[in-house]
């Protein structure tokens, strides 16, 4: 299926400008997760040489203590005859690495991804479909640092259109139609390195005083990112763009934008990817032992499998994602 340009958007009459909403049809509730065909399986297939699999995960405890405002669950393990049985209780399913569903943003004025209404995007239509196929690494963290430029984690330091595509070159990697796009910044390695007391100021934080590097929001980003025509876009750091989205902003200034469409854009690429563009964002993903796999011998593409919870009414899931190279 030949798909629109961004400069093409929309594709039907009173949609949103800057959204594919129809462009799968009027029912559609997976978005660019459409892309990922058999072939696209087969892809990432033929990208498997050694047969290792390394887990994207992080432990569904950190970070610890959560960001955002999160809580910390509860994980009780209990007596039972045979053994133990356990529940968790207060969990946070993107309190870790994780996939924002499009239950998770609206667009002011429009509602949310392709115009459906909120309650029907629920997780489990992309856990029936599961997340699997070619994905490529962009390791923009290691690229920078090797450039005498490294990643600022202690800042919203923005990691810009050019950035990815300088680091796709120096690595010689090609995105394909359909791959999922896996952008690594180095933040989780940085992460496990904070002491206690670092990791507990970062929470302390919430949401409006955290601080972290990620992508330059705005529609350069949305438009190249869909003109690559990737499945779905998942990261290392915390929001997958830059933390506070536009600089400097308070909790006042936000809410005045977000009622804004134009200023929306311009200061929140999760506006321009999940409610107008259907493209799933991964965030808080453990991507140090594939970037060290990747860059070690030089291949940047790889399997995915990723597997969302079936949670009825879902607005996110835990990631549950591997490489396999
Ligand atoms: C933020 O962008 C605050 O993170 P999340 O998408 O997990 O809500």
């Amino acid at each position: 299926m030949a798909l629109p340009s961004y400069a093409e958007l929309p594709v039907v009459e009173g949609a949103p400008p800057g959204s594919s909403w129809g462009v799968w049809g009027p029912e559609d509730r997976l978005g660019a997760l459409n892309l990922l065909t058999p072939e696209r399986v087969a892809a990432g297939v033929r990208a498997i040489r050694d047969h290792r699999v390394i887990s994207l995960n992080l432990p569904l405890s950190l970070p610890d203590p959560p960001l955002f405002g999160r809580r910390p669950y509860q994980h009780e393990v209990t007596v039972v005859t045979v053994g133990h049985d356990e529940y968790l209780s207060g969990w946070f399913p993107q309190g870790s690495s994780q996939w924002d569903g499009f239950r998770h943003v609206s667009f002011p004025g429009h509602g949310f991804y392709n115009g459906l209404p909120d309650e029907s995007h629920g997780m489990e239509h992309w856990s029936e479909r599961g997340i699997v196929g070619r994905a490529v690494l962009v390791d923009v963290g290691r690229w920078r640092s090797r450039a005498g430029w490294p990643v600022d984690f202690e800042d919203a330091d923005p990691i810009t259109v050019d950035d990815l595509a300088q680091t796709l070159a120096d690595q010689g990697t090609s995105v394909e139609p359909g791959d999922v796009l896996v952008i690594r910044t180095g933040w989780t390695e940085w992460y496990r390195a904070l002491p206690d007391a670092g990791r507990a100021e970062l929470a302390a934080a919430g949401v409006y005083a955290f601080k972290s590097p990620g992508l330059q929001p705005g529609k350069d980003m949305a438009g190249y990112l869909w003109d690559l025509h990737i499945a779905a876009a998942a990261t290392d750091s915390p929001a997958l763009e830059r933390w506070p989205r536009g600089w400097p902003i308070t909790e006042e200034e936000a809410r005045l934008r977000f009622k804004d469409p134009e200023r929306c854009e311009e200061v929140s690429l999760h506006f321009s990817l999940l409610p107008l563009l259907g493209i799933p964002i991964g965030e808080l993903w453990d991507l140090d032992e594939l970037g060290a796999a990747c860059a070690a011998d030089g291949r940047y593409e790889f399997l995915l499998s990723s597997a969302p919870l079936s949670l009825p009414g879902g607005v996110g899931s835990s990631a549950n994602a591997v490489a396999i190279r």
